[in-house]
């Protein structure tokens, strides 16, 4: 009874009462479930989150002393950069052979655009096989397990809307190769959904809706999902963070790893030059001095179409979500406290309205907060950036059709394939037009970059026309 009564005046005083507006019809279960949804909340921060994200219209606050990023381009530009890239690489190698580096996906989004019910990670996308995102990741750390003779773990953060199918898939599937003890699949946290006005709405009589946090509370659970403490135990220093979405992820780059850990970056990223002012990528600047990417939604149209005079955009480089993050640098974060700031989108939520009616909105009603992982960047005493060729890495699932859709990485992963057996000295056959004229696909355990061919050209058939080749 006491505890109702302030529950009662706490949300009264926060503007938020109508969440106890079915409290009499409700079983004394279903009033537990709401009570302790309730006490999770933190009402002063809510309250903030409500002025400055909410109520406030979105607005791209773009500061005065903005600069394009500078970067390492994918091929060293001059005999002093070729000798820090061979370290570097070595330095990489050295530190996945010691165990030191992990796999870690974000797979907690809803993946809405591609219209596949279930975790993003179970979409059949390899060209031969057919196999799953999360199968080729599997295969992809066994892989490197095995070059490298040591045990990569691979961390999988879900929500909690597909956390127990991300399991349950992973575990009929014998976890893909992979030891089970080496898979830690844990879950982000969300946050409460608001209508325009700040009210928290209801997904039903005695369940608020949530939707989850965004990527950026990776930082917070895999510190507060014991994953971090995880790592300690295993030695693990560097994370190698990746999409779910992107089947042609390097997950295990010496270059990449071994210029961050040279340079003692804490967080550090790869980029791509874009395609077009409109490429919906995250474009990288410099703040301050501070490496800073900025959402391809918040860039005024005026500097994404910026050029310079030899016609290259000015701000050229979209982040691809690729990024090493040392471990230490989350486990700074997470002890002396950290918020990183939220996003706003506007979507359509389904809610309870106030006559207890549940509604289906055709038209976008409310309000998702979410924060960022590349937030962090800012926070990272340093940050590099390195170039990759698009056509090795990225090649992203994000729509049914067209652009950044299934088919098109399929097309790229074919492609790579190719380009991978022509460097080795492998024959491809190719229609008039350039394009590849068979159908590849290289396992992971065949080989995890192009130079791992070397040793295996001998167990390659001839590739004939609109021949389906499978290497494994
Ligand atoms: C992201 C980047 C964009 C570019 C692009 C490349 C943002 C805001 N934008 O765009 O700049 O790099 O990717 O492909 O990051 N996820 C979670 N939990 C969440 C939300 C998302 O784990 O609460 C995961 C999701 O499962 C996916 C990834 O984060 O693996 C990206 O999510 P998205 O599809 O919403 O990102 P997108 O395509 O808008």
């Amino acid at each position: 009874m006491i505890m109702i009564e302030n529950t009662k005046k706490l949300l009264e005083k926060h503007g938020q009462a109508h969440l106890l507006a079915f409290w009499q019809q409700l079983t004394p279960p279903k009033r537990q479930n709401l009570l302790a949804q309730i006490g999770r909340l933190d009402f002063a921060e809510i309250d903030r989150w409500i002025a400055e994200y909410v109520k406030k219209p979105e607005s791209a606050a773009i500061p005065p002393d903005f600069a394009p990023a500078k970067s390492y381009h994918f091929n060293p530009t001059d005999p002093e950069q070729k000798r820090k890239y061979a370290q570097a690489a070595d330095l990489g190698r050295q530190l996945i052979s010691a165990g030191k580096v992990a796999a870690f996906v974000v797979a907690g989004g809803q993946g809405t655009r591609l219209g596949f019910p279930g975790p993003k990670g179970n979409f059949p996308i390899s060209p031969v096989k057919n196999k799953t995102l999360f199968q080729l990741f599997a295969e992809t750390i066994a892989a490197a397990s095995k070059k490298y003779r040591t045990v990569c773990p691979w961390y999988i953060m879900t929500s909690p809307l597909n956390y127990a199918e991300t399991v349950e898939t992973l575990r009929s599937n014998a976890y893909f190769g992979l030891n089970e003890k080496d898979v830690l699949i844990f879950q982000q946290d969300t946050l409460p959904n608001f209508s325009h006005d700040g009210k928290i709405l209801l997904a039903d009589k005695d369940t608020i809706a949530c939707s989850p946090d965004g990527h950026g509370g990776s930082l917070k659970a895999l510190y507060k999902s014991g994953a971090v403490e995880d790592m300690k135990k295993r030695g693990v220093e560097f994370v190698s963070y990746f999409q779910v979405d992107n089947p042609l992820i390097n997950i295990f780059d010496p270059l990449f790893i071994g210029l961050h850990a040279l340079d003692k970056a804490e967080m550090s990223s790869k980029a791509l030059l874009k395609t077009a002012p409109e490429e919906k990528l995250g474009i990288f600047c410099s703040v301050d001095g501070n490496v800073t990417i900025i959402e391809y939604s918040d860039l005024p149209d005026e500097l994404a179409h910026k050029r310079n005079p030899d016609g290259s955009l000015v701000f050229e480089f979209g982040s691809i979500a690729i990024h090493i993050i040392t471990r230490s640098f989350i486990e700074k974060l997470n002890a002396k406290g950290f918020a990183l700031p939220l996003h706003k989108a506007v979507k359509k939520i389904p809610h309870i309205d106030p006559q207890g009616n549940l509604v289906k909105p055709e038209q976008p009603n409310g309000i998702k907060l979410e924060s960022f992982v590349f937030d962090a960047l800012p926070l990272a005493s340093k940050s590099i950036i390195l170039e990759t060729p698009r056509s090795e890495e990225f090649g992203p699932v994000k729509n049914a059709a067209g652009v950044d859709s299934a088919e098109s990485a399929r097309e790229m992963l074919i492609a790579r394939n190719a380009a991978w057996l022509e460097s080795a000295g492998v024959a491809v056959p190719r229609k008039p037009d350039g394009s590849v004229d068979c159908i590849i696909e290289i396992a992971p355990g065949f080989a995890l970059e192009k130079d791992d061919l070397k040793t295996k050209l001998n167990s390659i058939p001839e590739i004939k026309p609109a021949d389906k080749i499978y290497l494994a």
